[in-house]
């Protein structure tokens, strides 16, 4: 019974990511800009990010271009957190889901959660110049819980 319900939240919410993407047909072009996921061979930078209820510390991140940057983001709050690198289109879609769908359990590259205590790394390559955004997308935290990473030309 537990298994079917599941299956099937699964299932309403792939329907919701298309109907989603049909939405905002240019949102792969979009996506490139925030950069990728990053090699742990090739870091460049080391950033330090602590994640309090309902803030992260600090909420402005300069890096340079085709830098390789690994975040090491520690939850020093009493709830579990999460840091998303995206847009702000991508990163709206997403809580919303979440608000959907609050105990969906997701996986996503540029996406991890941090227990309270806890800490936990992301290697993100970033490719582009411009304003990178992050968030936590959790409901209740997305409008508190936001940062912006600068790229700056190399
Ligand atoms: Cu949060």
């Amino acid at each position: 019974m537990k298994r079917i319900f599941i299956a099937s939240i699964l299932a309403i919410s792939l329907i919701s990511v298309g109907t989603v993407a049909q939405a905002y047909p240019d949102s792969g072009e979009e996506s490139a800009a925030i950069g990728r996921l990053g090699d742990p061979g090739k870091v460049s930078r080391t950033v330090e990010i602590a994640m309090v209820d309902n803030r992260f510390k600090p909420t402005e991140i300069k890096v340079k271009q085709d830098e390789t940057v690994k975040f090491v983001v520690r939850n020093t709050g009493a709830k579990k957190h999460e840091m998303m690198i995206g847009t702000m289109t991508e990163l709206d879609k997403h809580a919303k889901m979440m608000k959907q769908y609050p105990d969906m359990e997701h996986t996503e590259p540029n996406l991890i959660s941090v227990d309270p205590g806890k800490s936990g790394e992301l290697v993100w390559r970033f490719t582009e110049v411009g304003i990178v955004d992050f968030a936590c997308p959790l409901p209740g935290h997305f409008k508190g819980m936001r940062g912006k990473i600068n790229v700056e030309p190399k």
